[in-house]
């Protein structure tokens, strides 16, 4: 933390004070420390205000310092640098040459070179309040919280810089959804889609390695994998844009449901479940190509065959892309897909004679049986899938995403 701070967070003369860096090896963070971790990708046009705002907001007696973690192609780190020397607190940037995880990865890249009590998020093009910083921070020692969220959606927040009612609707849509799907996690968040809140660093259990952001949706990462115990809320107003443009894309949205879809499935029991899932649906494509082998003419039981093909690859898309994401690099993808489709096939094999053995040495009936064997053929075939195409072949090479 900066030991020594000047009143107020003026700008100081570039000439006279030196660029500051945030490595000071040995010395202990102060006591209610803060870095501000601020994203950036192209917002040179941001960066001048944006400090000065947060200089004339931030109490001169707060020891904080802002670290900008940048994906930039433009000028961004240059800006970020010549206006560092003008301000009171340690301005650094870390500008990252392989932009891993974009916003989110960003973020936890920050979290990880955070050494002080506090950690506080915030966009750089100004849609998020400087103002609000030392606010987020005060509620924060006030409650005892371990989490204090900017919020859009409690008595005295708005949404109005979020452009057009169809941005409304969908951000809307998201949150209801998140919170949907994580009752427990996001109790007392309404806002689990901002992206600007303080949190204490050692609330974030298990270091910042265990996080695997998806997109922007970097609080619903925390929130949900760290689990602060006492979360608190401040209102605000989301502002328009200062300067530059827009970096989220039609794509965040398909990020986001998988983003989802990584948290909710993170215990076997809801992987088994999702996989249970995933295997009804693939019933669709199955059927569908069935239909149009047969009546192309193709013999019914090359079509069964063949069709069947098209719901092993269904199926492998989504279990790929919605369960085992994080998983799987390191095994070739052909691998993969070859090991999933030796497996499923193996299932259809495997069901006729445990019939047989549920029929013949066990009495069953012969729905019963079946019954039985499409739920032992399907945790069989779930735990092999686990173990020969998603788990790492030999210790230390695990944990790939
Ligand atoms: N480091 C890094 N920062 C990013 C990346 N994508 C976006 N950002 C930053 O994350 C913040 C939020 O991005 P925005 O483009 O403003 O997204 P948004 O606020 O959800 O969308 P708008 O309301 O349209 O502005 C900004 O400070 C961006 O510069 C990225 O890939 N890497
Ligand atoms: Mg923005």
């Amino acid at each position: 933390m900066s030991e020594d701070l000047r009143t107020p967070h003026a700008p100081v003369d570039p000439e006279v004070e030196p660029p500051v860096v945030l490595e000071r090896p040995g010395a202990a963070p102060a006591p209610g420390s803060v870095t501000l971790i601020i994203p950036t990708f192209n917002e040179a046009g941001n960066i001048a205000e944006l400090l000065g705002r947060l200089a004339a907001a931030l109490p001169a007696h707060l020891p904080c310092e802002v670290l900008f973690v940048d994906d930039s192609t433009d000028d961004t780190p240059a800006v970020i640098e010549r206006a560092a020397p003008r301000f009171a607190f340690p301005v650094a940037v870390l500008h990252r040459e392989s932009p891993g995880g974009g916003l989110g990865g960003a973020v936890v890249e920050g979290i990880g070179r955070a050494d002080t009590d506090w950690i506080v998020v915030m966009d750089a093009d100004l849609q998020h309040p400087p103002h609000l910083v030392p606010e987020l921070l005060g509620e924060g020692a006030r409650t005892g919280a371990d989490l204090v969220v900017a919020s859009r959606y409690i008595a005295g927040g708005s949404r109005a810089g979020l452009a057009g009612g169809y941005r409304i609707a969908v951000s809307r849509g998201a949150t209801w959804l998140a919170k949907g799907l994580f009752p427990r996690a996001l109790r007392g968040i309404s806002d689990p889609m901002s992206g600007f809140f303080a949190m204490r660093r050692q609330a974030v259990t298990g270091g910042s390695g265990t996080l695997k952001p998806l997109g922007y949706k970097i609080l619903l990462e925390l929130a949900v994998r760290c689990r602060p115990a006492r979360v608190a809320e401040v209102p605000f107003v989301f502002q328009d844009r200062f300067s530059g443009e827009s970096k989220s894309t039609a794509r965040e949205g398909l990020r986001f449901l998988a983003h989802l879809a990584a948290l909710r499935s993170a215990t076997p029991l809801a992987r088994m479940i999702g996989f249970g899932l995933i295997g009804l649906s693939g019933f669709v494509p199955n059927l569908a190509a069935l239909w149009l082998l047969t009546h192309t003419g193709l013999n019914y039981l090359l079509a069964e065959v063949v069709a069947n093909q098209a719901g092993v690859v269904w199926n492998f898309l989504l279990i790929e892309s919605l369960l085992f994401r994080d998983r799987r690099r390191h095994r070739h993808w052909a691998d993969r897909i070859g090991r999933f489709t030796v497996l499923a096939n193996a299932d259809l094999l495997l069901r006729i004679p445990l019939i047989a053995v549920f029929v013949g040495s066990w009495g069953l009936g012969v729905l019963a049986a079946t019954a039985l064997a499409l739920v032992t053929t399907f945790v069989l075939r779930f735990a092999a899938t686990e173990a020969l195409v998603y788990l790492p072949r030999k210790a230390g090479r695990s944990d790939p995403g």
